[in-house]
């Protein structure tokens, strides 16, 4: 986290009306530090979302910018005679010297947004409707890019949703095991590594290249505070090319079930249903119509792969030692890893009936 000194420094460098008041730290985010800041203009006190990108594993900021501007200006165009235009996407602020961030003297780099008042998030899902809500808002992001004119955005992480490399970077980490951490997860280890087969189900499933948010998390929703609906969409540093099944395979890893994803105890972890039904419901009312049946028949596997792959994810990092993920505590990408493997064995078992809403959903 910056000091506080720093904070104002950098906030000074773009261009928000008025004097600075405060910056708070703010999110859940494992990746990027992300700070709500204030400034008062006149009578008036206006809240900003500012953002240090992590360089670590954002490499190349032009790119990543330029993604984020082409994609928010698109979806903003096409927002005409829509009750709360400016708060359905996110509006980059620029810095005072007209570019869309901010290097700093330490060669940090840093971004802002408007923030979009009068919403909240979730970290886990309470009800049918909000799961419903997440997965409509996720449905709509990707229908509003479905046509989104070239040339093709950046891969801002490349092979982010490659699970057949995500499983090898597993491998090579047992095989090093830097941090010297693989004999405490053996059966976390050899949970992945028996469903390998799994790996290639959407990436050799020959489905078309979309414009996908690969990150759809239920936090990355804003819900409106009045009314409920998820009405913005958030994070979009990898808004990229990639597969629809993939978000919505996310949004089962993280809507599904009631507890966090690094619920300590595993008998919390559990498989609803009818949130699943939900999903299904908001997303396709959004964006059935883009989909071809491929696409949308494995959405039934969707959730079982992402949550694998995200199991993955937190287990290679503990073995090399967490230094992707943010940790709050020792075990603490390990006790990630548990909640997404406990949650892929309940899909296992119950593969059939989430099969049989898939086709209900669709007929
Ligand atoms: C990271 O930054 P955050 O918390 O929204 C990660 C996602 C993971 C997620 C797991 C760029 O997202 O891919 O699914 O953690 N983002 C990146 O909670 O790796
Ligand atoms: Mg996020």
């Amino acid at each position: 986290m910056s000091d506080p000194k720093h904070l104002e420094g950098v906030t000074s460098q773009f261009a928000f009306p008025g004097k600075f008041v405060s910056a708070v730290h703010w999110g859940t985010g494992h990746i990027q530090d992300s700070y709500c800041v204030e400034y008062r203009d006149g009578g008036a006190c206006r809240r900003y979302l500012m953002q240090r990108i992590a360089g670590g594993v954002f490499k190349d900021v032009p790119a990543l910018m330029e993604n984020i501007e082409r994609v928010t200006a698109y979806m903003a165009a096409q927002l005409t005679n829509v009750r709360d235009r400016e708060r359905r996407v996110l509006t980059l602020v620029r810095a005072r010297d007209g570019r869309l961030w901010h290097e700093d003297v330490d060669g940090e780099n840093w971004r802002a947004y408007g923030w979009v008042e009068g919403t909240h998030t979730y970290e886990t899902v309470e009800t049918a409707e909000q799961a419903f809500q997440a997965a409509r808002a996720f449905g709509r992001f990707q229908a509003a890019l479905a046509a989104m004119p070239g040339p093709r955005l950046h891969e801002t992480i490349p092979d982010f949703h490659n699970t057949p490399k995500r499983l090898v970077a597993l491998e090579r980490a047992v095989a090093l095991d830097d941090a010297g951490r693989a004999g405490t997860a053996t059966r976390e280890i050899e949970f992945a590594l028996a469903r390998r087969d799994l790996a290639g189900a959407l990436m050799q499933a020959n489905l078309p290249e979309r414009i996908t948010h690969n990150d759809t998390k239920l936090n990355n929703v804003l819900f409106d505070d009045t009314t409920g609906e998820g009405i913005c969409v958030i994070d979009l540093d990898t808004v990229m090319p990639g597969l629809a099944p993939c978000d919505f395979g996310d949004m089962v890893r993280t809507a599904t079930s009631p507890a966090p994803e690094d619920e300590h105890d595993l008998s919390r972890v559990t498989l609803r249903l009818p949130m699943f039904e939900a999903l299904l419901r908001g997303y396709l009312s959004a964006v059935g119509g883009v989909l071809v049946e491929a696409e949308k028949l494995l959405l039934a596997t969707a959730g079982k792969l992402i949550t694998w792959e995200q199991g993955i994810r937190f287990l290679t990092d503990y073995l090399n030692g967490d230094r992707y993920y943010k940790v709050h505590r020792e075990g603490h990408n390990l006790d990630r890893c548990r909640t997404q493997f406990k949650l892929v064995e309940l899909m296992e078992q119950r593969e059939d009936e989430m099969g049989r809403l898939v086709r209900a959903a669709l007929e």
